[in-house]
């Protein structure tokens, strides 16, 4: 006999509406590669602890209560290993934390904390490309230059004494090596190298086993190799790696790519790759609430994603550090009212919807990288310093400690969704079926093997809808 709970979750444009029952405390308690609400945060520009201006673990760990309140069940954390950029995309060590954020041991502190809340710790590796600084690339660029090209740095990236697309000089050399994102200072490594894949496989031990973390955000999969289906095959390798050593740990991808390519990404059996597709200005979420039909471009993405990714965990998100925020993307500066709604729509799609840190408080940023990643709002008094190179500061909506006072703020309203998402996880897991579409309006059924339940959505302030179920 089947236990079928009907729950019916309404929401309605500009008037917030999200079902009639109590938020229930406390975090749900998810295996790593179960579905979750994720929090990407930015160590550097999180929370500051010793008055150096630059965020660190003690600061994050400071702020554990407040993302336990919000009810995020996992943390994705921006690249924490050493690096001379303040990015950190370009590492120079795999096995260590950079000083600037604390030490390994703040770092264990911070993550035994985050499990005794119920809350997984994801970590970014780049392993597409290494920092020029790193001590492989410093070898091998000696041995070139000592014409020693049989050192087996030499092997670790790709050189040629030709200039090519996307190989940049090795300075003092006619050397060229591969470097995908020219500029950064970040060669590519060479991951047909098998000396190379060991030392991943030593990395990978190192973060899932000694250190516990519960997986990873893979930065660049795109960039691995030329093709996809190389790079498939990669990824495909890697997590058969990380589940061998953790087998509930979470792999999520970076593929920055259409929706048939991202589908093509799951064959390698990694539990997610970002949706792309519904993020940025023209995405699924925004483009549709600036649809004159919202709700038929709502239903057909949101049916068209689960077609393609019928089996993996999708993962949509309205924005991340290398893109505007949303409320840029909405023209929503004195409108907190569309931000809520584009918030409710986004975390009505199935799958693990990841909040990039300050969306919550409806922070803007856009142009420069740097721009994308300032300070989180707690108060005026209370922001780390701004990264090197953004221009921009502004903020046009109350810091945390305000919002948290005003139960009608966007803070409030994110956090009571991932309550509803944590009391009725079929929203997460299931599957969805189409009710009733409207122009402007739709009902969905998402329904897993025992439990359903029924999302309306009102995509028109103007003109209330009632529908017949
Ligand atoms: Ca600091
Ligand atoms: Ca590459």
């Amino acid at each position: 006999m089947k236990n079928l709970v009907r729950l019916i979750i309404a929401l309605v444009c500009a008037s917030v509406l999200i079902g009639s029952f109590a938020c229930a405390e406390g975090n749900a308690s998810f295996t790593a590669a179960d579905e979750g609400c994720w929090y990407e945060v930015f160590v550097y520009s999180y929370s500051d602890s010793d008055g150096d201006g630059i965020g660190d673990f003690n600061g994050l760990k400071s702020k554990l209560d407040y993302i336990e309140y919000m009810g995020y069940d996992g943390i994705w954390l921006m690249p924490i290993m050493p690096s001379p950029s303040y990015h950190k995309y370009d590492v120079t060590d795999y096995m260590a934390v950079d000083e600037q954020y604390g030490t390994m041991d703040d770092f264990k502190s911070l993550l035994d904390d985050c499990h005794a809340r119920g809350i997984r710790v994801i970590i970014d590796l780049p392993v597409n490309h290494t920092s020029t600084r790193h001590v492989w690339f410093t070898r091998a660029s000696s041995a070139i230059k000592m014409r020693n090209y049989a050192n087996k740095y030499v092997n670790y990236y790709t050189f040629t004494d030709k200039a090519a697309n996307k190989f940049s000089k090795l300075q003092g050399t006619d050397w060229y090596y591969e470097e995908q994102f020219q500029g950064g200072g970040m060669p590519d490594l060479n991951l047909d190298n098998p000396e190379v894949r060991a030392e991943i496989e030593k990395i990978v031990s190192f973060w899932l086993s000694d250190v516990g973390v519960d997986g990873f955000r893979l930065d660049a999969c795109t960039s691995y190799y030329k093709s996809a289906n190389e790079n498939v095959e990669f990824l495909n390798w890697f997590v058969s790696l990380a589940k061998g050593i953790k087998p509930d740990c979470y792999v999520v991808g970076e593929v920055w790519a259409s929706l048939p390519v991202i589908a093509q990404y799951y064959q390698s059996g990694i539990d997610s790759c970002f949706l792309f597709p519904a993020s940025q200005a023209e995405g699924y979420i925004v483009s549709a609430l600036r649809s004159s039909k919202p709700a038929e471009s709502y239903v057909k993405n949101l049916l068209a994603t689960e077609k393609a990714i019928p089996d993996g965990i999708i993962a949509p998100f309205l924005c991340n550090h290398d893109t505007g925020r949303t409320i840029g993307l909405l023209s929503a500066r004195s409108n907190p009212e569309k931000a809520k709604f584009a918030e409710g729509v986004l975390n009505m799609y199935p799958g693990s919807v990841f909040t990039y840190y300050g969306e919550e408080i409806g922070m803007v940023g856009s142009t420069n990288d740097p721009n994308k990643r300032i300070a989180m709002n707690w108060s005026e008094d209370e922001r780390t310093s701004p990264p090197p190179g953004a221009t921009t500061f502004e903020y046009p909506y109350p810091g945390v400690y305000e919002q948290l006072e005003d139960e009608a703020s966007l803070l409030m309203y994110c956090r009571q969704i991932n309550f509803v998402k944590h009391n009725f996880p079929v929203i997460m897991k299931g599957r969805t079926e189409t009710l009733v579409t409207g122009e402007t309006y739709c009902a969905i059924r998402r329904f897993t093997d025992n439990e359903e339940c029924v999302i309306a959505i009102n995509f028109d302030s103007e003109n209330p809808v009632s529908f017949a179920l």
